[in-house]
């Protein structure tokens, strides 16, 4: 088979670009302050999570990567033939390209990004790698309705894969509401291949977002540098840090920007107070026992048919199908 070119589709009812401003001033508005995490997430923020995944302490990238060394021939396996993968997100070439290399005869690889250069370099990468797989790339932002592109041929099923453990980042509702609009998506006979990081102890998982060498604590204060550069608000960078604390009772890391000190800052034509010590909540990570992880797939009509952990049980990865569906 020959190569295939490069095909990215734009969902064209993607919402236009935005109001940076008013998503920032709704926020602070909120009681207590919040920002949304995607806002991590520009170039900068985007390097900044790799170097992450590189720290020592960071266990969740690692740990997904041994599972899918010592996994993916059996998850191929249980994902059968002709299978057509769509993912969400398209920043994990490693995972994916571990997945792709053991499926049996993929109809194609769909993944769904809302940045558009990640999309183009991980096609590009794609492509070069398995030019037998048809890659379909869809510039859309995975938490609405999406509007796949017409596979190349019918596939035996569609299963959409979610590593990462980015699924911790949505709370419990709007988590089993993605996991529902999954199930939509991939039809009667399809799947949901997801990783999600574990419960364990306070120490291990608390040390993975305060790493020694600070990278995690740029990444969390690049959303300011961000903001100053995209809608030229001041927040003086000396004036705030980094704190992630694990939330044992609920099961999540919950990540904050804390003021140091009282201070206005200027969001458009607004100034917003901080007092001193007050926390602004960026990100929440939750963690889920395989238990936890069952329940709020039945909470979308899902169940779990497979799940795999690495070696040292830190990290898991399950496969979720229709609740009461004769399974994969
Ligand atoms: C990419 C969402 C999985 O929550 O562990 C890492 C993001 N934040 N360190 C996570 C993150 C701080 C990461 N996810």
């Amino acid at each position: 088979m020959s190569v295939q070119a490069c095909e990215i589709r734009d969902d064209d009812r993607r919402p236009p670009v935005d109001d940076l401003v008013g998503i920032v001033q709704r926020g602070l508005r909120a009681k207590p302050k919040r920002l949304p995490s995607w806002l991590f997430y520009d170039e900068r923020g985007s390097q900044l999570f790799e170097d992450i995944c590189e720290q020592p302490e960071y266990y969740l990238t690692r740990s997904e990567i041994a599972l899918m060394d010592v996994h993916s021939g059996e998850i191929a396996d249980v994902l059968g033939a002709d299978v057509r993968l769509v993912e969400y997100g398209s920043g994990n070439a490693i995972k994916t390209r571990m997945l792709l290399e053991h499926l049996h005869a993929p109809v194609s690889y769909v993944p769904v990004e809302i940045s558009p250069e990640p999309l183009r370099n991980s096609t590009q990468a794609l492509n070069t790698r398995f030019p037998n797989v048809p890659v379909q790339a869809l510039h859309a932002d995975f938490t609405r309705p999406l509007r796949l592109p017409i596979p190349p041929r019918a596939p035996r099923r569609t299963v959409i894969y979610f590593p990462g453990s980015t699924i911790g980042n949505f709370e419990a509702r709007e988590a089993a509401e993605l996991l529902r609009k999954m199930r939509g998506e991939m039809g009667d006979n399809g799947g949901i291949l997801i990783g999600a990081d574990l419960k364990k102890d306070t120490a291990t998982i608390e040390a993975a977002y305060n790493d020694k060498a600070g990278v995690t604590a740029e990444f969390t204060l690049n959303m300011l540098v961000r903001l100053n550069r995209e809608i030229g608000s001041d927040f003086d960078l000396s004036g705030f840090r980094h704190r992630a604390h694990y939330n044992a009772m609920i099961g999540r890391i919950e990540t904050f920007i804390v003021s140091t000190r009282d201070q206005k800052v200027r969001v458009g034509k607004q100034q917003v107070s901080f007092a001193a010590e007050e926390a602004m909540q960026v990100e929440y990570s939750c963690k889920y026992s395989p238990e936890d992880f069952a329940a709020l797939a039945g909470k979308a009509g899902l169940s779990i048919a497979h799940e795999w952990t690495d070696p040292q049980g830190m990290f898991a990865v399950y496969y979720l199908v229709r609740a009461g569906a004769k399974s994969a």
